[in-house]
């Protein structure tokens, strides 16, 4: 069932802490919480000696396909809030840099991880898209799914290895913090209310994770120093893996290559999305689709 969620104010001023610095803060300094009374402390990010980071890149050559345009001219609420026609976000490069990559480390951690964060992430439906669009969150931590639009949205997550959830949102509100239990790399978003609008999540049993920003970097920090193994994941690329070692105190720099001609790959996912599959159970919303 859903977890205690604190309260709205503190869901809606915790904007999303896990894009590019994944792991927040990263210089070893103690996050101030404040746990409203009955609420769990905070899981405290683990001691880390001389912490490393992973500071990566992620490349792109070739000429990246152009993403469908959205057309949101039955949702004039939205589309005012888009100066130029928005697209589908599938593929996005800014100077030969991959946006939108999931990076999380796969092997090489030993001992305790760093907690599970009490904060939730949010996700934002701000002019009928996710954002961000690529989100990666702990095992058992939150997701509040917020809706900014002030218009019916219904969030559908279709995980395998976790509970599905269809939660219908008719105005400005957010859900309870959504939680999934089970590492999943990723579950699919999407809303039934407005096809075009996706997003992913990726559960991770740790905290080293990071999506790659507008410029394509990420960053894995406060890191124990070992030898670990990155994988990365992309909704239309696929995955690739590489090993990487990093010092005690020391920035290991990576980089991955994509290209254009990657696309067909095959990438791990959830259930393919069904809208008129068993999940479907609220009628209004179901009526409401296309
Ligand atoms: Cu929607």
């Amino acid at each position: 069932m859903f977890e205690r969620n604190g309260s709205t104010r503190s869901l809606i001023t915790s904007v999303l802490v896990l894009g590019v610095a994944a792991c927040g803060g990263g210089d070893g300094t103690e996050q101030q919480t404040e746990a409203p009374s009955g609420e769990t402390e905070a899981a405290a990010p683990v001691a880390v000696e001389n912490p490393a980071t992973i500071a990566g890149v992620i490349n792109f050559t070739g000429t990246p396909p152009a993403n469908d345009p959205i057309d949101m001219s039955e949702e004039q609420a939205c589309a005012e809030k888009h100066s130029e026609t928005p697209t589908r976000q599938t593929v996005v490069v800014n100077d030969g840099k991959l946006k939108n990559v999931f990076v999380r480390i796969t092997e090489g951690l030993t001992g305790a991880t760093g907690g599970t964060p009490t904060e939730p992430v949010v996700v934002d439906q701000d002019g009928c898209v996710y954002i961000p669009h690529v989100v990666g969150v702990v095992a058992g931590q939150g997701v509040v799914f917020k809706n900014s639009d002030g218009l019916l949205h219904n969030v559908k997550a279709t995980p395998s290895n976790n509970r599905p959830f269809n939660i219908s949102q008719p105005g400005d509100m957010s859900s309870p913090a959504q939680t999934f239990n089970a590492a999943e790399v990723m579950i699919p978003v999407e809303c039934n209310v407005h096809g075009w609008m996706q997003s992913y999540i990726g559960v991770v049993e740790h905290p080293y994770f990071a999506v790659s920003g507008d410029d394509g970097s990420f960053t894995i920090a406060n890191l124990p120093a070992g030898t670990y193994t990155l994988e990365t994941w992309h909704e239309q690329y696929g995955t690739q893996t590489q090993q990487i070692t990093v010092g005690p105190n020391e920035t290991a720099e990576v980089t991955f290559d994509y290209d254009a001609s990657m696309a067909g790959a095959h990438v791990p996912l959830g259930t393919p999305f069904d809208p008129h599959g068993d999940h479907a159970a609220d009628s209004r919303v179901a009526s409401a689709t296309h």
